[in-house]
């Protein structure tokens, strides 16, 4: 197998991803159920981190984490029509236990809109009780129909799911808003870059009134969809026959949302986004470790410079840092294997450094090199945490502004895919002409800035009638 190192992110991504996803220790991928993995310990850190970083903004916003059954019944599972449809062909379900059939059978939650309704209508009686906000970090099962990949399209899926009910559609209206802004800051504190899209109508959750998608640049050009926030209206609480009373009296079905955050795919983003062809680039907030420590031996100097690095360990005792003492290995073996695994601060001593005491400290995502003295070790490499994690987001937003090709024609769009890049188009808004374009062109209309109200610069460039929106046209997982 190519190590990931000997590969170019740019050039053979997939390659490139799949040996990094190994030999960083994320995920292994070759359990023999397709679209399930093993998360390794670096991949399992990683999303603990995430799921703390969302969990924390989400309890902070007043939402109640809960924990809800795995299944549901098919009865209640099919009362949606349009999420049924939606989900149908992507279910699992238990039709045996024990060895025997059972009496009827259970639906593996492909999504826990279909378990929780169900409580809240019990839970639910009057305006007093709502806003109610819910949310949970648990796994969902989807038999996806698409290729699957390790980590961006997996049929067992790590996310969390929040789920809210409102007495007005204003309300629910601000609550999308806050929503996209929980997602934004979480997204923004891993230094990742994305697009805000509203979906076409074609391409909503099914059963919602509106979706709202976050897509995060990939380096093949394909995007990531990394989140959604789905606006449901009144769909569901009449099916789910869920009511409140009103501060009038009157009996009335709430407005409800649902928004999920893809852990797996906020993973492959960090990797994808930041790594570079030696391996992973980790933002200081998800790495497991923030500074190592690598001595460099020379005979006779063993034990006075692992002594003195031990000491520089001490100083270092406010991140998270590692000394790699291993007799077997050498220190380049040792700069190669950190470097993979994303360390984003490397603090080398030889005897040099001893003798003067100082560091060098090595900043993983420049490749720089700087010499410090002792004194100054702790405060070198608090700053140069943050300079990381603040360069990598700029420089991801730079990427993802490149990436964008503003395009004119069908040919331009046809181009701007070759190339793997977004085309930015002015449309018309109709789906025959989404439809053609990804005949044509083989991406797909991602949908219209959500936040932003952009104005078309020509006619629709599939039709040529009057355009009424820009719109954001890519290849996706
Ligand atoms: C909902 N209901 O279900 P959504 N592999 C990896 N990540 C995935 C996959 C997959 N196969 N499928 C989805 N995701 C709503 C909202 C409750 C919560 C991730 O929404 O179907 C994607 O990041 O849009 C997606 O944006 C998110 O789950 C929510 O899935």
């Amino acid at each position: 197998m190519t190590t990931a190192t000997a590969l170019s992110k740019y050039r053979n991504f997939s390659e490139w991803f799949d040996s990094l996803l190994l030999e960083a220790k994320i995920v292994d991928d070759r359990f023999p159920v397709k679209g399930f993995s093993v998360y390794l310990e670096n991949g399992a850190f990683i999303l603990r981190r995430v799921r703390q970083l969302l969990e924390k903004e989400l309890n902070d916003t007043g939402h109640k984490e809960m924990i809800f059954p795995l299944v549901t019944t098919d009865e209640l599972f099919g009362k949606e029509a349009a999420h049924i449809k939606g989900f149908s062909t992507e279910v699992f379900v238990i039709e045996s236990a024990g060895g025997k059939p059972v009496e009827s059978k259970l639906i593996v939650r492909p999504t826990s809109e279909t378990i929780m309704y169900p409580m809240f209508k019990l839970w639910i009686r009057s305006h007093a009780d709502l806003p109610l906000l819910v949310h949970q970090s648990n796994m969902v099962y989807r038999h996806e129909t698409k290729a699957t990949r390790p980590l961006l399209r997996v049929r067992e899926i790590p996310w969390n799911e929040a789920h809210t009910v409102h007495a007005t559609a204003a309300e629910a209206e601000q609550q999308v808003r806050k929503a996209v802004e929980i997602y934004r800051k979480v997204l923004d504190r891993l230094g990742l870059a994305y697009l805000v899209l509203k979906r076409p109508d074609f391409d909503k959750f099914a059963g919602a009134k509106y979706s709202v998608a976050f897509d995060a640049w990939n380096p093949d050009g394909r995007v990531n969809q990394v989140a959604t926030v789905h606006n449901l209206g009144k769909n569901f609480s009449k099916v789910f026959e869920i009511e409140f009373e009103t501060r009038d009296g009157r009996r009335e079905n709430p407005f409800q949302l649902c928004y999920g955050f893809g852990y797996s795919r906020v993973l492959a983003a960090l990797i994808s986004q930041h790594g570079d062809d030696r391996g992973l680039v980790l933002p200081s907030i998800v790495s497991p470790v923030q500074v190592v420590v690598v001595p460099i031996v020379f005979k006779g100097q063993e034990e006075s410079i692992i002594n003195y690095c031990r000491q520089l360990v001490e100083r270092l005792k406010s991140f998270s840092v590692k000394l790699d003492d291993r007799e077997d290995v050498t220190p380049g073996e040792k700069f190669y294997y950190w470097e993979k695994m994303g360390a984003p601060v490397r603090v080398e001593v030889g005897p040099r450094e001893m003798v003067e005491n100082k560091a060098t400290v090595f900043r993983r995502d420049t490749l720089e090199k700087t010499l410090v003295s002792v004194d100054e070790l702790e405060t070198t490499v608090a700053n140069m945490l943050e300079a990381i994690d603040r360069n990598l987001g700029e420089k991801s937003w730079r990427v993802l502004r490149q990436m964008i090709f503003d395009a004119s024609t069908v040919d331009d769009v046809k181009k701007a895919i070759s190339e793997r890049r977004i085309a930015r188009i002015s449309w018309c808004g109709s789906e025959e002409c989404a439809i053609k374009l990804k005949e044509e062109a083989g991406g797909e209309l991602r949908g219209t800035k959500f936040d932003e109200v952009e104005v078309p610069y020509g006619p629709c460039i599939v039709c040529g009638r009057p355009a009424s929106e820009v719109a954001y046209f890519a290849r996706a997982y």
